[in-house]
């Protein structure tokens, strides 16, 4: 092989060691670029972007077992499409830097980037200063509304006197026992936010409270990716309900039931609030965060569902929560497909908290997966059991199931 023709200039040693280095240089380029597409972050070898990133959907957001090795901007809107949502608030102006340092995580981890607006409800005009304290926390709009008597009252069948009488009783036995304002607060949860005019035109929400803790970046936007994959009830942490809070709370149900069979789907996940003796085991999905697509309470069965516990008493006499409430219709009305677990999403809100263990949904966090209860939670791995039932089978359960009016909670665990 002849040398390399340089036209009239003559090859010296030094031009040889040029054409050497330079050849190296390429080398080590496309080297450098190889490696970072095959293990930087796993796109080299063909795996789509998570939607966040511009790519193609995904059953799961995060695409586990990678991360992009580029973090996202937190300066920059995210790309892509919102739906029609809110993150939705009930508060009082006493809880402001409650609720403050709530929406400093959730602006941080999520929501400076997405935009979404904030819908604040009270059951009292809110003060200037706790509209200027929130101010400070967001550039997103925030939109506060008061509830009024109806939303914020007594069930029809229910009277002060009898309401008294009750929460002397149960003062001591549960935690907010005594409470009146309590009552007004789950019953408005279970079955009237919903249709607040701040709320009534909204197609998703996003429950948020005073005092809680978002962990993990969430570089995807939860509500199109439930929109995009047919879920219509997000939760984080499953745990059981006091017993003695809801006594009577699936009675009124199993009577729900049997006067709106034609409003039940043909499968469910009844599954997993109900054990095969016909009760309620008291699992229920933490409604102090919760992402739902509204359709699911606006429906005729659940609309139907809320006026039979309402006017049954439940909210005063005992203390029925929205939790376990909205838990029962959405088990009833959905099937599993329509659920989902937002592993990724570590949250506390006092009591529990949930930090996802796996490494890689764990590498956007700072909290201990050793100390996350969801992973102890009985009903947490009795939802990652259960299979949806058929209709017919949840009937007979239900007509067979002895007819007490306090019901006794089979075990969780299957
Ligand atoms: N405006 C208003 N908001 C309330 C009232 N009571 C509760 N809330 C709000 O309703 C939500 C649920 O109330 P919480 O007191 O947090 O009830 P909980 O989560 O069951 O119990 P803890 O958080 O342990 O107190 C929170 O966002 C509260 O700020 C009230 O009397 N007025
Ligand atoms: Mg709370």
């Amino acid at each position: 092989m002849g040398l390399p023709h340089f036209g009239t200039l003559k090859p010296t040693a030094r031009m040889y060691k040029l054409v050497v280095l330079l050849a190296a240089l390429l080398a080590l380029c496309f080297t450098m670029w190889m490696a970072s597409s095959l293990l930087g972050t796993g796109y080299g070898r063909g795996i789509p972007l998570p939607s966040a990133f511009g790519g193609t959907r995904h059953k799961v957001p995060l695409e586990v077992g990678r991360l992009p090795s580029v973090r996202v901007s937190y300066d920059k809107p995210a790309p892509g499409e919102r739906v029609n949502g809110a993150i939705v608030v009930l508060v009082r102006n006493s809880e402001l830097q409650g609720l403050r340092g709530s929406m400093r995580m959730l602006e941080d981890r999520f929501n400076r980037r997405y935009g979404y607006p904030y819908v604040l409800l009270n059951d009292e005009e809110f003060t200037q200063e706790f509209r200027d304290g929130i101010a400070t926390i967001t550039k997103n709009e925030v939109r506060y509304g008061v509830l009024n008597s109806t939303m914020w009252g007594y069930s029809p069948t229910v009277t002060p006197e009898e309401t008294r009488v009750k929460l002397e009783e149960n003062k001591d036995r549960y935690l907010y026992g005594g409470s009146l304002s309590y009552r007004f607060m789950c019953r408005f949860q279970s079955g009237m936010f919903f249709h607040h005019p701040l709320v009534r035109d909204l197609d998703w929400y996003w429950r948020l409270e005073p005092d809680v803790k978002y962990f993990c970046d969430i570089d995807y936007d939860p509500f199109v990716y439930m929109r995009d994959n047919g879920f219509k009830y997000g939760f984080t942490i499953a745990p059981r309900e006091i017993r003695s809070t809801v006594e009577t709370l699936w009675y009124h149900t199993r009577e729900w039931v049997k006067k709106h069979t034609h409003l039940l789907p043909e499968k469910s996940l009844a599954n997993w609030v109900m054990g095969t003796d016909g009760h309620y085991n008291m699992c229920h999905f933490w409604s102090n965060f919760e992402i739902v697509d509204l359709s699911l309470y606006r429906s005729e069965a659940y609309r139907t569902y809320f006026e039979h516990l309402d006017r049954a008493g439940g909210f005063f006499y005992e203390r029925w929560g929205a939790a376990p409430i909205h838990s029962i219709a959405a088990a009833l009305l959905l099937n599993k497909d329509q659920v989902h677990w937002f592993e990724d999403i570590g949250y506390e809100h006092p009591g529990n908290m949930h930090c996802p263990r796996d490494a890689v949904m764990h590498a956007r966090c700072v909290c201990d997966p050793a100390r996350s209860y969801t992973y102890r939670s009985a009903c947490q791995t009795r939802f990652a059991k259960v299979n949806n039932m058929q209709k017919a089978r949840f009937l007979q359960l239900i007509h067979q199931s002895e007819p007490e009016y306090a019901s006794v909670a089979e075990s969780v665990n299957i």
